[in-house]
């Protein structure tokens, strides 16, 4: 997923508050006990160097507890993929001066076809997701909007080797720690039984209907079906089970919309509205959104929500592409939409998504 996305789009002080967030905070002998592995200098073309950095791997995989069985699963017959590092090193940076807009992004992403493709999941597993909602208290539309962005209800999943892929940018050492911890997640996958041959996904080593990455399915990931197995891949209980447990231990407010559209009043002064407070996560994304206030605060300002939402819950404005180009008032399950993908298009986007798939 999505975290890949994160990074792509972050600043290099984001990353290293990501880094540090990832950090444990305690560290105990058996992680003061794992290889150095950062010493071994950043490799792009031997052979020979990537073997031996997968060693340096397998000895901190087993640190970690993997059963050398799965280690020696995982490294068989791997090789370094040149054309991932290709691919990662394509990634545009983040673009200085004004953003895009924000609504030819949206129509980029979002189409009458998709809407449909949306609607057309939600009839065909509309009970299965109705229990999930029940059990996690997560939105049907959330999900289906979830499932559609990131993979178009299973069309586009992604065709690499999720091993191969994630070694070879470990290996290739600009964000080593990311993409060795996601490799060692991987060999901890197949410690819980997933087959080898069902590890593959995007070049950056997301994967399934929601492009987990591989920390993330240890995580959060469901068996919705019962068949005891979590297969994001193939099962779409399993999928919007996934999603909603994602969302649910994120944070997300049952009963709580991510936003509603909201009517400014020509003329309208933001100057006093402008947030003070740095956020700790992902700060480009949230200098953007306006101070909190109640809803109630915000109507006895002159702002009319164009959606349900009650007088008490905390929301921030939101505009955009500046005032007059569409306005929004969102809430903390926004937050929890940014948690998948720390950006303001993406949140909005699967946001106003959902509601498209469920009118
Ligand atoms: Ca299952």
């Amino acid at each position: 997923m999505t975290l890949l996305r994160q990074i792509r789009d972050a600043s290099p002080l984001a990353l290293v508050f990501a880094a540090l967030s990832a950090t444990p905070s305690t560290l105990t002998a058996q992680d003061v006990a794992v290889p150095v592995i950062q010493s071994l200098p950043a490799q792009t073309d031997s052979e020979t160097g990537f073997a031996a950095y997968l060693q340096l791997v397998a000895a901190r995989a087993r640190a970690e507890g993997v059963s050398q069985r799965s280690i020696d699963i995982m490294l068989a017959g791997l090789t370094y993929n040149p054309r991932v590092v290709a691919l990662d090193r394509a990634q545009p940076g983040s673009t200085p001066g004004a953003p895009p807009a924000f609504w030819s992004y949206y129509r980029k992403h979002i189409d009458g076809a998709r809407v449909r493709a949306g609607q057309a999941a939600w009839a065909e597993t509309g009970e299965i997701a109705a229990r999930v909602e029940r059990e996690y208290g997560v939105p049907a539309k959330m999900l289906y909007a979830i499932w559609g962005h990131e993979s178009y209800y299973g069309r586009i999943k992604g065709d690499f080797d999720l091993a191969r892929s994630l070694a070879s940018l470990a290996y290739e050492g600009r964000r080593r720690e990311l993409f060795e911890g996601e490799f060692i997640a991987l060999m901890k996958m197949a410690d819980r039984g997933v087959p080898r041959s069902r590890m593959i996904g995007s070049w950056a080593g997301a994967f399934g209907n929601p492009q987990f990455l591989p920390s993330v399915w240890l995580r959060v990931a469901r068996d919705g079906d019962g068949d005891g197995d979590a297969d994001i891949w193939n099962s779409k209980a399993d999928t919007l089970a996934s999603i909603a447990n994602y969302f649910k231990d994120a944070g997300w407010r049952a009963g709580e919309p991510w936003g509603v559209r909201a009517s400014v009043p020509q003329g309208f002064d933001r100057s006093m509205l402008t947030a003070r407070l740095d956020a700790p996560s992902c700060p480009k994304v949230h200098v953007r959104h306006s101070v909190w206030k109640p809803v109630s605060e915000w109507r006895a300002l002159g702002i009319t929500p164009n959606g349900a939402i009650a007088d008490s819950t905390m929301a921030v404005l939101f505009e955009p592409d500046g005032p007059g180009n569409g306005s929004f008032l969102l809430t903390g399950n926004y937050r929890v939409i940014l948690q998948y993908n720390c950006s303001n298009y993406y949140a909005l986007t699967v946001g106003l998504f959902a509601d498209e798939i469920a009118r």
